[in-house]
């Protein structure tokens, strides 16, 4: 069975003040993880202080991103080495603003995904989509694409420590989610693409996340939906109440 998740994402949000306070007024009204998981994604600069003020609670820290290699000359990364020396267990990667911001390819990612899981990150690979083609109709090529380059080569045991998020890139941030069975639609062909690569039994085992856009008022309707296992959660996943609101959905 796969336990569902709610991840927030703060990007480049949050002081290591707000950060560490914020988790104390969460961390003792979360569900147990094996109910339902819940994690935070924050700046690198707050991840140590959260894991130290989240203590044994059930919520998970994860770091926004790291590099592909474990240490040397690579000024300002981070090393996935030391993410897991610290005791942070999970890493977005691929994500839409990266990919757009900084350029990063899906053979960078792929690179980062096996650096992050050879150190004992789980990853939370996204894979974004565009209207441009949707409405053309080239978005099952897409996110079929995204999903072969950015897990190409992991073995059955590595796949199954991958998060998948399906995130279209104009329902991030925008406040225009898509709608759940558009959501699910990405989140289904992304399970057929893991079916095709691995079988039925490992697909199974896979969770798939959305994101974009959701709030309180659109979680539960995304959540119904069968191929969706949880969301990651930006603008709405800032405020801890709202926080808690989006876990007890
Ligand atoms: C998509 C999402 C979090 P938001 O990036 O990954 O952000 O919920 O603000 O659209």
């Amino acid at each position: 069975m796969r336990v569902p998740i709610i991840a927030g994402n703060w990007k480049m949000n949050k002081d290591v003040q707000e950060a560490v306070s914020f988790v104390k007024q969460v961390k003792d009204e979360l569900p147990p993880a094996n109910q339902l998981e819940t994690a935070i994604a924050g700046p690198t600069l707050c991840l140590v202080p959260m894991v130290k003020a989240a203590g044994k609670s059930p919520l998970k820290i994860m770091a926004e991103n790291c590099y592909y290699k474990d240490d040397g000359a690579y000024t300002g990364e981070t090393s996935p080495y030391a993410l897991y020396q610290a005791g942070i267990h999970h890493v977005i990667l691929g994500h839409s603003e990266r990919r757009t911001y900084f350029n990063e390819s899906d053979d960078m990612i792929n690179k980062k995904v096996k650096a992050a899981l050879k150190n004992g990150l789980c990853p939370i690979v996204c894979c974004d989509d565009t209207m441009g083609r949707r409405v053309t109709g080239k978005k099952v090529h897409w996110v079929v694409s995204r999903i072969l380059a950015d897990v190409h080569g992991l073995t059955d045991d590595e796949i199954c420590h991958v998060t998948i998020a399906y995130e279209p890139s104009w329902a991030i941030g925008t406040g225009e989610s898509a709608d759940p069975d558009q959501a699910a639609e990405g989140c289904y062909l992304i399970r057929q693409t893991i079916s095709d690569m691995y079988g039925d039994n490992v697909a199974n085992d896979v969770r798939i996340l959305y994101g974009g856009s959701v709030t309180t008022a659109n979680i539960n309707a995304l959540m119904e939906k069968q191929d969706i296992d949880g969301v990651l959660v930006g603008a709405a996943s800032l405020n801890p109440a709202t926080f808690l609101q989006l876990v007890h959905h």
